[in-house]
């Protein structure tokens, strides 16, 4: 069994679930409310800025409603005590990895909390409403500001960093993700082309389920905690 020293974790909407956030697909889906095309690219929002922006107004309000959970605390834990590389890549747009204390952690998507203005390209913290087209605390410029998220289409940020950290894993871990967006869910190729060991951790196989060395179904409340302990030990 190869050394572990540097560890690459991808997390997906999964992880937060347990937490009372919607996860994207199925009934109670995120998606569900909206067809993607119309909330979540820069058609859409060119098209209706305000049903766009009520969409992402609504869930940066949700979020002030929720807690990090049992997997969020587990990880920050990791976090903390593991000696070698860490990185935590979330496709989650919301704060509940870093309230739960994880540093070693990038937004691949962006987050909710914070907004890009398109006047002057600053992006700053931002917890309120973004609808009705404030003016931008940096330049003073209203009705510019967009959410900072990554919309289908458009590049996901730190690519060079996720993709330097892959090349030097030795262990990459998939957690509370279907698998069905890219780049993000193509991770796992690129970890196993680097011969890495690869695991899964999530409430049913994944869409590249086969792709892991060892797959385990069930809720990140439970099965990360568990994880974590056996890594620290
Ligand atoms: C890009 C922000 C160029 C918005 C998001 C290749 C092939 C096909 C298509 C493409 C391709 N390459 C690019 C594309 C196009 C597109 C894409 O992938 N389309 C899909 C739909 C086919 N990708 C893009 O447009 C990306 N940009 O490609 O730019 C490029 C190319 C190469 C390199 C660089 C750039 C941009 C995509 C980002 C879009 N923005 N989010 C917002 O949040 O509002 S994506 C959004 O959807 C999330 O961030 C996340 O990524 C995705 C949702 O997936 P999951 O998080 O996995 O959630 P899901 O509900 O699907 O699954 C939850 C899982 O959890 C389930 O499996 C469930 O069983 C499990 N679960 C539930 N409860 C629990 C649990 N597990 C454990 N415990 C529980 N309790």
């Amino acid at each position: 069994m190869r050394e572990i020293h540097n560890i690459v974790i991808l997390t997906g909407a999964g992880i937060s679930a347990e937490s009372g956030l919607a996860i994207f697909r199925g009934p109670e889906g995120l998606w569900e409310g909206h067809r993607v095309e119309d909330v979540a690219t820069p058609e859409a929002f060119a098209r209706d800025p305000v049903l766009v922006q009520r969409f992402y107004d609504a869930r940066r309000e949700n979020l002030k409603r929720v807690e990090p959970n049992a997997a969020h605390a587990a990880l920050a834990r990791l976090d903390e005590a593991w000696p070698g590389g860490l990185l935590i890549v979330t496709q989650n747009v919301d704060d509940l990895h870093e309230r739960a204390g994880a540093k070693r952690l990038l937004h691949m998507h962006g987050e909710l909390n914070s907004a890009w203005c398109r006047a002057c390209d600053m992006r700053m913290a931002w917890s309120g409403a973004m609808g009705g087209d404030p003016a931008c605390p940096g330049c003073g410029v209203a009705g510019r500001l967009r959410p900072d998220i990554v919309w289908f289409g458009e590049m996901p940020y730190e690519m060079e960093r996720i993709d330097a950290a892959l090349m030097e894993a030795d262990l990459f871990v998939s957690m509370g993700t279907s698998g069905n967006v890219y780049p993000a869910a193509g991770f796992v190729q690129t970890a196993r082309y680097c011969s890495a060991r690869t695991l899964e951790i999530n409430l049913e196989p994944s869409i590249g389920s086969y792709l892991f060395d060892e797959s385990r179904t069930g809720r990140a409340g439970e099965l990360v905690p568990a994880w974590v302990e056996e890594v620290l030990k």
